[in-house]
């Protein structure tokens, strides 16, 4: 189903019905989180330090994320110790570290990639200070590592770009995927829900896939080489894990004589603001919705953990799909 605006109370249903059939376990109270009890120095009136161990800035949804969050945390007069990992697993645990040792009062981390922060995650909940998984998630058995993932449902969202493009090309379309960072869990999660829903359609095959690491650069140096690839000719849809790849895309795409849009039909995911001017101008087909802007629902998480309180797991962000028509209404609408 194409959702035109984000409704509010519309996609709040559409949140707690999603959720509900992904079999996310929000509202278990019985997982405890790392260190969910009174923090030293987090005191009634005092001010709260948190350290936020940010991804990098590989993209503009990278971009409009670390405002949202930064300039939330200004509004509440939160002491915020900002980490730019540069896209390296190792800043980002040296970053952690840190964060312990400074005895911050509560860690935001954006893991990078699913797997390898257990073991700092261990030393955060043995040092009792509450980590809270902010737009990605960890692959963990251990779910007491962290307080609560705080992000997209990046499966739903990859069936949805599936879905669009099943629509769009009548179930028959010659696919290139650019995958995002390898590991990380929205790359994992948006390949996976793409693949469930194209399965069903026999006429529909990824015949191309790489990573272009998320990145605009990386998105136009692979589209390139697909494009000189054996298969390059017959490719007439890409699905790119997010937007700035596809911007990237559509420019190898222009440079090698094709035409974005309708000789390759074009769907990623983000929603920037590039997307909608990309789709205004008719180069891409489609875009659904990972709304970055969570530092509101962090900072709240954040207070409730410090107060006491016991969190859900999983907090859902809300989310729509846009498609070219509904691109130039859009545009003045978007904060991202
Ligand atoms: O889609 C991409 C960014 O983790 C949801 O990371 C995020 C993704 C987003 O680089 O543009």
């Amino acid at each position: 189903m194409i959702v035109s605006k984000t409704v509010r109370a519309a996609s709040i249903a559409l949140t707690l019905l999603t959720a509900a059939l992904v079999g996310c376990d929000g509202g278990d109270s019985s997982a405890g989180g790392g260190g969910a009890t009174t923090q030293p120095g987090a005191g009634a009136g005092k001010k709260l330090t948190v350290g936020f161990a940010q991804v990098g800035a590989e993209s503009a949804w990278r971009t409009a994320n670390t405002d949202s969050i930064k300039s939330e945390a200004e509004k509440r007069g939160v002491d915020l110790r900002f980490s730019d990992a540069q896209g390296k697993q190792e800043n980002q645990i040296a970053a952690v570290r840190g964060f312990i040792a400074q005895r911050v009062d509560a860690i935001l981390l954006a893991p990078i990639v699913e797997t390898g922060f257990e073991p700092v995650l261990k030393e955060a909940k043995a040092a009792k200070i509450p980590v809270i998984l902010s737009d990605r998630r960890v692959a963990t058995s251990d779910d007491s590592l962290y307080v609560t993932f705080i992000g997209s449902d990046f499966i739903e969202e990859g069936r949805r770009a599936a879905n669009f493009l099943v629509k769009k090309t009548g179930g028959k379309a010659v696919i290139a995927e650019l995958q995002g960072t390898t590991g990380s869990a929205p790359a994992n999660d948006r390949k996976k829900g793409f693949e469930e829903v194209i399965a069903k359609h026999p006429d529909m095959k990824i015949v191309l896939s790489q990573t272009g690491d998320f990145r605009r650069d990386g998105g136009k140096k692979v589209m390139e080489a697909f494009l000189k690839s054996a298969d390059g000719a017959k490719i007439n849809a890409v699905y790119a894990h997010n937007d700035d790849m596809a911007i990237g895309a559509i420019q190898a795409i222009e440079e090698a004589g094709r035409k974005p849009g309708s000789d390759v039909v074009i769907v990623s995911i983000d929603g920037v603001r590039g997307a909608f001017e990309a789709m205004a101008a008719g180069k891409l087909n489609c875009t659904v919705e990972c709304n970055p802007l969570i530092g509101p629902q962090v900072f709240d998480a954040i207070e409730k953990v410090v107060a006491g309180e016991t969190l859900p797991k999983r907090i859902q962000v809300e989310e729509g799909v846009f498609t070219q028509e509904q691109a130039a209404a859009e545009l003045p609408n978007r904060k991202y």
